[in-house]
Protein backbone atom coordinates (compact mmCIF):
# COMPACT_ATOMS: atom_id res chain seq x y z
CA UNK A 1 0.00 0.00 0.00
CA UNK A 2 1.62 3.60 -0.80
CA UNK A 3 1.83 6.52 1.64
CA UNK A 4 -1.00 8.14 -0.13
CA UNK A 5 -3.34 5.01 -0.03
CA UNK A 6 -2.81 5.24 3.86
CA UNK A 7 -3.22 8.71 4.43
CA UNK A 8 -6.73 8.59 2.94
CA UNK A 9 -7.53 5.43 4.86
CA UNK A 10 -6.64 7.68 8.11
CA UNK A 11 -8.27 10.42 7.09
CA UNK A 12 -11.70 8.01 6.38
CA UNK A 13 -11.04 6.68 10.16
CA UNK A 14 -10.95 9.81 11.39
CA UNK A 15 -13.72 11.47 9.82
CA UNK A 16 -16.42 8.74 9.92
CA UNK A 17 -19.47 11.14 10.06
CA UNK A 18 -18.81 12.95 6.51
CA UNK A 19 -18.06 9.59 5.37
CA UNK A 20 -21.02 8.03 6.98
CA UNK A 21 -24.05 7.62 4.14
CA UNK A 22 -26.64 7.98 7.61
CA UNK A 23 -24.97 11.46 7.50
CA UNK A 24 -28.51 13.37 7.33
CA UNK A 25 -31.76 11.46 8.56
CA UNK A 26 -35.09 12.31 7.54
CA UNK A 27 -36.02 12.75 11.91
CA UNK A 28 -33.70 16.18 12.26
CA UNK A 29 -30.14 16.44 13.12
CA UNK A 30 -27.95 15.83 16.80
CA UNK A 31 -27.36 19.54 18.39
CA UNK A 32 -25.60 20.24 21.47
CA UNK A 33 -26.63 20.08 24.84
CA UNK A 34 -26.66 23.86 25.33
CA UNK A 35 -29.53 24.12 22.91
CA UNK A 36 -32.14 22.02 24.16
CA UNK A 37 -35.55 23.94 25.15
CA UNK A 38 -36.47 20.42 27.10
CA UNK A 39 -34.33 18.17 29.28
CA UNK A 40 -36.17 14.39 28.85
CA UNK A 41 -35.12 11.59 31.96
CA UNK A 42 -35.11 7.93 30.55
CA UNK A 43 -34.22 5.34 32.65
CA UNK A 44 -32.43 2.27 30.83
CA UNK A 45 -33.05 -1.21 32.75
CA UNK A 46 -32.50 -4.99 32.07
CA UNK A 47 -34.38 -4.88 29.33
CA UNK A 48 -36.90 -2.10 29.37
CA UNK A 49 -36.88 1.69 28.52
CA UNK A 50 -38.85 4.14 31.16
CA UNK A 51 -41.24 5.62 29.90
CA UNK A 52 -42.19 3.19 27.44
CA UNK A 53 -43.31 5.61 24.66
CA UNK A 54 -41.85 9.82 23.81
CA UNK A 55 -43.76 12.47 22.67
CA UNK A 56 -41.31 15.47 20.82
CA UNK A 57 -42.55 18.54 18.55
CA UNK A 58 -41.15 18.82 15.42
CA UNK A 59 -38.71 21.75 15.65
CA UNK A 60 -37.51 21.42 19.30
CA UNK A 61 -34.41 20.42 20.64
CA UNK A 62 -34.38 17.89 23.45
CA UNK A 63 -31.72 16.96 25.40
CA UNK A 64 -32.16 13.30 26.74
CA UNK A 65 -30.41 12.19 30.17
CA UNK A 66 -30.11 8.55 29.84
CA UNK A 67 -29.30 6.96 32.93
CA UNK A 68 -28.86 3.21 33.05
CA UNK A 69 -30.14 1.39 36.17
CA UNK A 70 -29.29 -2.22 34.92
CA UNK A 71 -26.16 -4.78 34.58
CA UNK A 72 -25.69 -4.92 31.14
CA UNK A 73 -24.53 -2.26 29.19
CA UNK A 74 -27.85 -0.77 26.89
CA UNK A 75 -27.98 1.80 23.92
CA UNK A 76 -30.32 4.65 23.58
CA UNK A 77 -30.48 4.75 19.67
CA UNK A 78 -32.96 6.94 17.83
CA UNK A 79 -34.09 5.64 14.39
CA UNK A 80 -36.86 3.91 12.18
CA UNK A 81 -37.24 -0.02 12.20
CA UNK A 82 -35.05 -0.48 9.34
CA UNK A 83 -32.37 1.66 10.71
CA UNK A 84 -32.55 -0.47 13.97
CA UNK A 85 -32.56 -3.68 12.37
CA UNK A 86 -29.60 -2.97 10.40
CA UNK A 87 -27.75 -1.49 13.48
CA UNK A 88 -29.04 -5.17 15.52
CA UNK A 89 -27.26 -7.13 12.20
CA UNK A 90 -23.86 -4.91 13.11
CA UNK A 91 -23.87 -5.39 16.61
CA UNK A 92 -24.67 -9.18 16.04
CA UNK A 93 -21.83 -9.65 13.72
CA UNK A 94 -19.33 -7.27 15.67
CA UNK A 95 -20.29 -9.73 18.62
CA UNK A 96 -19.72 -13.05 16.38
CA UNK A 97 -16.43 -11.59 15.16
CA UNK A 98 -15.30 -11.09 18.70
CA UNK A 99 -15.92 -14.44 19.83
CA UNK A 100 -17.77 -13.05 22.59
CA UNK A 101 -20.67 -14.60 24.85
CA UNK A 102 -23.96 -12.74 25.09
CA UNK A 103 -24.15 -10.39 27.75
CA UNK A 104 -20.37 -10.64 28.16
CA UNK A 105 -19.96 -7.84 25.43
CA UNK A 106 -16.31 -6.24 25.80
CA UNK A 107 -16.82 -2.39 26.23
CA UNK A 108 -14.40 -1.03 24.04
CA UNK A 109 -15.55 -3.07 21.31
CA UNK A 110 -18.79 -1.87 21.47
CA UNK A 111 -18.30 1.48 21.70
CA UNK A 112 -16.10 1.85 18.46
CA UNK A 113 -16.74 -1.12 16.53
CA UNK A 114 -20.85 -0.79 16.75
CA UNK A 115 -21.32 2.54 14.89
CA UNK A 116 -21.87 3.94 18.13
CA UNK A 117 -19.60 7.00 16.57
CA UNK A 118 -22.77 7.79 14.82
CA UNK A 119 -24.60 10.99 16.61
CA UNK A 120 -28.34 8.82 16.65
CA UNK A 121 -27.14 6.60 19.18
CA UNK A 122 -25.19 6.41 22.93
CA UNK A 123 -24.28 3.40 24.62
CA UNK A 124 -24.68 3.65 28.52
CA UNK A 125 -22.37 1.21 30.77
CA UNK A 126 -24.30 0.11 33.50
CA UNK A 127 -24.65 2.70 36.80
CA UNK A 128 -23.95 5.35 34.07
CA UNK A 129 -25.44 8.73 32.78
CA UNK A 130 -25.08 9.59 29.26
CA UNK A 131 -26.93 12.49 26.74
CA UNK A 132 -27.76 12.50 23.90
CA UNK A 133 -29.32 16.28 22.26
CA UNK A 134 -31.62 16.16 19.24
CA UNK A 135 -33.03 18.66 16.88
CA UNK A 136 -36.20 17.03 15.69
CA UNK A 137 -37.97 17.14 12.09
CA UNK A 138 -41.34 15.15 10.95
CA UNK A 139 -41.40 12.02 10.40
CA UNK A 140 -43.01 8.93 11.06
CA UNK A 141 -42.09 5.45 12.26
CA UNK A 142 -39.16 6.63 14.73
CA UNK A 143 -38.22 4.40 17.75
CA UNK A 144 -35.86 4.92 20.45
CA UNK A 145 -34.41 1.41 20.62
CA UNK A 146 -31.48 -0.59 22.31
CA UNK A 147 -29.89 -3.08 20.11
CA UNK A 148 -27.76 -5.03 21.91
CA UNK A 149 -28.36 -8.31 20.70
CA UNK A 150 -31.24 -9.84 21.90
CA UNK A 151 -32.78 -6.33 23.84
CA UNK A 152 -35.17 -5.07 20.66
CA UNK A 153 -36.45 -8.64 20.86
CA UNK A 154 -37.30 -8.56 24.18
CA UNK A 155 -38.91 -5.25 23.59
CA UNK A 156 -36.21 -2.92 24.74
CA UNK A 157 -38.00 -0.50 22.00
CA UNK A 158 -40.41 2.48 22.34
CA UNK A 159 -42.14 4.80 20.00
CA UNK A 160 -41.02 8.17 19.68
CA UNK A 161 -43.72 10.43 18.28
CA UNK A 162 -43.09 13.31 16.08
CA UNK A 163 -45.89 16.22 16.75
CA UNK A 164 -46.20 18.78 13.65
CU1 LIG B 1 -30.36 -3.11 26.09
Amino acid sequence: MNRLLIAAGLMALSLPLLASPEEHYSFGHPAPAAQATRTVQVTLGDTYFEPKSLEVKAGETVRFVLTNKGQMAHEFNLGDAAMHARHQKEMQEMQEMQGMQPGGMDHAAMGHGMGHDEPNTVLVQPGKTAELTWTFAQADGIEFACNVPGHYQASMVGTLKIDK
